[in-house]
């Protein structure tokens, strides 16, 4: 799955880890601090998520639970460069970046249990995970669905005269959906401001990348719409932050979109109710986990550059854990919605009678 790392915008050849991304301005500019939470935001997401499998093998969790272990620098990454007109959508697979967007994990955990304090009301669970007051728009289970709303995001932003961009996140298997390419289309036809980021984790479901995609690269198809395109190392925030910078600045400075296709994995099966044995070997988890953990690849870093320390990385650790066990008490205890609520955020005109213009039935009896 390793391929060069190359983009229409500066080409450039495959980097080590380790290699100068770091002294990217983006990269070089960040404090301290700034790099603490970047690190701190990827292991929270972990322990969060460590701890959901836990409740979900506990039966505290029913239905769909995408994991989205090994992949935490993407989100993180991308989401720690937003500004205030850029947004976010993304499919089932939204763990990470609701937490990396600044969602309340006592609200994320809620929701996994079905309660009524979840961010969704307990109704969406963990596919549909959602909060327009931080510009992240979900959370679909339609796989390629969102990519047509994310282009219709950043239509909004150009019809508004907004200086942002979107990001529209997608895995390796959604690039071959119709829609997707309808919206390619559309967004380079209109010059949207929307980067169409593939998260490329190697399959989909448990069919790879090879037995189901053709052409030389998922992100080299933008040519065929004449837009941007570029490749980067996932498992290395610092490499993701210095490409995603480009696309969004030329997004957001000269209203152009693209596609970036970001090399990742998932270390858990596709959901935790599948099964994992048939379609990749232990010894391929194992080395990816052994030598490209995108937390122990920027623990690495940060303890080099002096800014963490093992104590500290205990100590960041503890914390985590202890947040996630605190979602967790806090969903535990919460309610589950009454039956009166299961019509309720459903359609606009039943939460408002008074305000009521169409007519007919709109649940059934
Ligand atoms: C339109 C549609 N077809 C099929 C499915 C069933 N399905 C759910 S996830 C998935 C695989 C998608 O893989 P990928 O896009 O690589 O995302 P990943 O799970 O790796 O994050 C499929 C086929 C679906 N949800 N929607
Ligand atoms: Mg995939």
């Amino acid at each position: 799955m390793s391929k060069k790392a190359t983009s229409t915008i500066e080409k450039k050849d495959a980097a080590p880890i380790g290699s100068s991304f770091a002294q990217a301005q983006i990269n070089a500019d960040l404090t301290k601090g700034e790099r603490i939470d970047l690190y701190r935001k990827m292991l929270r997401i972990r322990r969060f998520e460590e701890r959901s499998l836990r409740a979900y093998q506990g039966k505290k969790i029913g239905g769909f639970l995408h994991l989205y272990i090994g992949q935490e620098a993407v989100a993180v990454g991308c989401c720690s460069l937003m500004g205030k007109n850029d947004h976010v959508i993304t499919a089932y697979r939204d763990h990470g970046h609701a937490i990396a967007v600044g969602m309340d994990t006592k609200a994320l955990m809620a929701e996994l249990y079905g309660k009524v304090t979840g961010c969704s009301k307990g109704k969406g669970g963990s596919m549909h995970y959602f909060a327009p007051s931080l510009n992240y728009w979900g959370g679909h289970g339609i796989v390629g669905g969102q990519i047509p709303l994310g282009t219709g995001l950043a239509y909004a932003l150009k019809y508004r005269g907004l200086k942002g961009a979107s990001m529209a996140f997608m895995g390796d298997g959604a690039v071959n959906q119709g829609a997707v390419h309808e919206a390619y289309n559309l967004a380079a036809l209109w010059d949207l401001p929307v980067i169409f980021v593939v998260e490329n984790n190697g399959y989909s479901m448990g069919t790879s990348q090879d037995r189901s995609s053709a052409g030389p690269g998922l992100a080299q198809r933008a040519e065929a719409y004449g837009m941007n395109w570029g490749t980067c190392f996932g498992h290395d925030i610092y490499e993701v932050r210095a490409t995603m910078d480009k696309f969004l600045k030329l997004a957001r400075d000269e209203s152009k979109p693209s596609v970036v296709e970001i090399d990742t994995y998932r270390y858990r099966g596709h959901s935790v109710a599948d099964p994992d044995k048939t379609y990749r070997t232990r010894d391929e988890i194992e080395e990816y986990r052994r030598t490209k953990d995108p937390i122990q690849v920027f623990q690495q870093k940060l303890i080099a550059e002096g800014v963490l320390t093992d104590v500290f990385v205990e100590q960041i650790d503890t914390e985590a854990k202890a947040e996630a066990d605190l979602a967790a008490d806090f969903a535990e205890a919460s309610p589950f919605p009454t039956t009166d609520d299961i019509q309720k955020d459903v359609y606009w005109e039943s939460d408002h009678p008074d305000r009521r213009t169409s007519k007919g039935r709109l649940f059934f009896d």
